[in-house]
């Protein structure tokens, strides 16, 4: 192993085997932070829900939410190679009940202000309510990430006028009943079709392409099938030409193919995580912020051995 330089370029494929290059790899302005996507990136979860599925109420004291361990775990997030932090103060894990508007700003707001003071990581709003996409973005958010891709009434105007990147996920229907029997004759060509009107629609609302991100919403409205048949089919939604997002991380689609309890999801997680990179993922959305990046660290090495 003693001469790494000149052994590395020896073993870099050539020829027809170099991976291209993306020079035009996007660097989105996240409100003067910048994400630089010509890796994979880590967006690390953080939930402000009492009741979220995933890590349900540990941020909480009681009733209340506890901010100084929330800005902990901020802080670890990002040591751990976090790019992005996503707050989220409404649970759309399927058959949640709705929040108020006022009680997802309570539970968000508070925090998005402390970490925007303290760290240099981009911070985004997983929101659909127009009004906290408005605040976030006062608040010192630089991404706003909506699993109803801006369907809400409002929400198209408040997106736009906050200057953020925008985040467009596919749901059918609503966590209320999203899980009941989702039909689809193509799902692959479905998600896409609606990402695509989404784009038009933002558009059309003075929300450029350049701002964008699109994520096929694993899990919201999809059987185990049609999640990964969505996964195999990832790079159609690649090709669309905008970064796209995913999150897989602990979702139930792992436990109904491998019956595992939520807190024995991480080692199929991370399968998932590199087989969606492989696919041309740009962001993987997780909750365990340090294994996933050691996972996606390998996939990068592999990669850009082709690159020298
Ligand atoms: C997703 C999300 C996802 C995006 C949630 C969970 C459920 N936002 N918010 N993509 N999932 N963009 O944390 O598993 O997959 S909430």
């Amino acid at each position: 192993m003693g001469q790494p330089a000149s052994t590395d370029s020896a073993l870099a494929p050539r020829g027809p085997l170099a991976v291209p290059e993306k020079p035009d790899a996007p660097v989105l302005n996240c409100a003067g932070r910048s994400l630089d996507l010509s890796r994979p990136i880590i967006m690390g979860v953080i939930n402000t829900t009492p009741d979220s599925f995933s890590d349900g109420g540990t941020l909480y004291r009681g009733l209340q939410l506890d901010v100084e361990r929330a800005l902990k775990r901020a802080r670890d997030m990002v040591a751990q190679g976090a790019a992005i932090l996503d707050i989220g103060g409404e649970s759309t894990r399927p058959g949640a009940a709705p929040v108020s508007p006022a009680q997802e700003m309570d539970r968000v707001l508070p925090l998005v202000e402390r970490i925007a003071a303290e760290l240099e990581v981009v911070i985004s709003v997983d929101t659909s309510a127009p009004a906290l996409m408005t605040e976030a973005a006062r608040a010192g958010a630089g991404l706003l990430n909506d699993v109803r891709a801006l369907a809400r009434e409002g929400a198209l105007e408040a997106a736009a006028a906050t200057g953020l990147p925008v985040c467009l996920m596919h749901m059918r229907g609503d966590p209320g009943t999203m899980q009941a029997a989702p039909g689809y004759a193509d799902v692959v060509s479905e998600v896409s079709d609606f990402l695509q009107r989404r784009v038009v629609a933002c558009e059309a609302q003075g929300i450029s392409r350049e701002r964008l991100l699109l994520d096929p919403g694993f899990g919201f409205g999809k059987s185990v099938k049609h999640n990964l048949q969505l996964l195999q089919g990832l790079p159609c939604l690649v090709a669309l030409g905008l970064p796209v997002l995913v999150g897989l991380s602990r979702k139930s689609m792992i436990g109904k193919m491998i019956g595992r309890d939520v807190q024995q999801r991480l080692p199929a997680s991370l399968g998932l995580a590199v087989l969606a990179v492989e696919r041309g993922a740009a962001i993987i959305r997780t909750h365990d912020v340090a294994a996933t990046a050691d996972a996606v660290a390998m996939w990068v090495a592999l990669n850009e051995l082709g690159e020298e």
